[in-house]
């Protein structure tokens, strides 16, 4: 029986030295190791011998069918290299060809503009803050003042979503439509004074030639004990200056926010025509660039601050109409579109 063993993996190493290609190398290995193979039928006479024949037989037979499952594993290496080999044989390859260029991609337009303003408020000391962009009713509205039955808080202008995994009480359930809860939030977790400004994705129920339901904002708030109107100013006109330019002149309307009072728009200097007036500012030599105004009163309350010990102003932004100033891109949808096209060219 050893005698015949040993004849079996001769005959398998020759066999599998001659193999050629991975179909003679599985005929080989059914032949000798396959359920009805050749060490199967040695091993199948095993039972007819001595007892104490067989556990000698058995360490044989044991050490044959490693090794031929080694000159296996020989063969199939081999078998592939040889295919590859063939293979490449029918190929030519121009190794000094130039490797293929990948595109390069780049920050899109709305978020260079939104990190631009952030870095020139953090130059101003005003540190950076963030908040959930799916919140509940009392810090998008209530916090802020906003009347019960103004029409911001209609179905019609604010994206509701499921609440009832809010624990109860929390109130409805929206997609915040400014970064004014943040702030809110801010003021919450830590006593004045407060430098900070809040960048983020805001929602509306807007969708038209000039609105996205989803858009950027930045506002800022600035509270400590004596903060003034000539500071919202002062503080307004630098970062007008350090983001559209040295040579551009501000100017404040008054205007209305129910978080504010007084409230305030800023407008700069036409950034095309620098005042003499051209389409884009309309004729009027002035472009609207941002909102803001003087803490109301009743937001401290809310926030757990004391309306008599300080002040402060606030000030918000909308980025894709900077974005569009800056780089003089005349239609909002192309900032959504994506196309590589278009976002390569700033
Ligand atoms: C705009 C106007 C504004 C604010 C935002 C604010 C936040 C708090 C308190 C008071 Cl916590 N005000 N934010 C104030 C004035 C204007 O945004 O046109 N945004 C695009």
């Amino acid at each position: 029986m050893e005698q015949k063993l040993n004849a079996l993996l001769a005959a398998a190493k020759a066999e599998l030295e001659r193999a050629q290609g991975p179909d003679q190398v599985e005929a080989a290995r059914v032949r000798y190791l396959g359920k009805k193979g050749e060490l199967s039928a040695v091993l199948g006479g095993m039972g007819k011998l001595p007892p104490e024949e067989r556990r000698a037989v058995g360490e044989i037979a044991n050490r044959v069918k490693g090794e031929v499952e080694a000159l296996l594993a020989d063969a199939t290496a081999r078998a592939q290299d040889a295919a590859l080999d063939a293979e490449l044989k029918g190929q030519k390859l121009d190794v000094t060809l130039p490797g293929r260029g990948r595109p390069q991609g780049r920050r899109h337009p709305v978020s260079q503009t939104l990190d631009d303003i952030v870095a020139t408020f953090a130059r101003l000391g005003f540190d950076v803050a963030h908040g959930p962009e799916v919140e509940v009713d009392w810090y998008n509205f209530e916090a802020l003042n906003v009347p019960a039955d103004h029409p911001a808080r209609d179905m019609q202008d604010t994206f509701y979503v499921d609440g009832s995994w809010l624990p109860k009480g929390a109130g409805p359930a929206l997609l915040r439509t400014h970064t004014s809860p943040v702030q809110i939030r801010l003021m919450q977790k830590q006593p004045p004074p407060v430098r900070a400004v809040m960048p983020g994705r805001v929602y509306r129920k807007d969708s038209d030639v000039t609105h996205t339901p989803m858009f950027h904002q930045v506002e800022g708030l600035y509270v400590d004990k004596k903060v003034t109107f000539a500071e919202l100013k002062g503080t307004l006109d630098a970062f007008a200056r350090a983001f559209f330019g040295a040579g551009v002149k501000t100017r404040f309307r008054p205007s209305f926010f129910p978080f504010t009072e007084p409230s305030a728009e800023v407008d700069v200097s036409c950034v095309m025509c620098a005042g003499k007036g051209c389409r884009v500012c309309k004729q009027t030599g002035w472009l609207e660039v941002l909102g803001s105004g003087m803490v109301h009163p009743n937001v401290f309350r809310h926030a757990g601050y004391a309306p008599g010990e300080v002040t402060g102003f606030a000030f918000g932004m909308g980025v894709e109409r900077l974005a569009m100033l800056r780089y003089q891109i005349d239609d909002l949808r192309t900032m959504f579109e994506n196309d590589a096209r278009f976002l390569a060219q700033f």
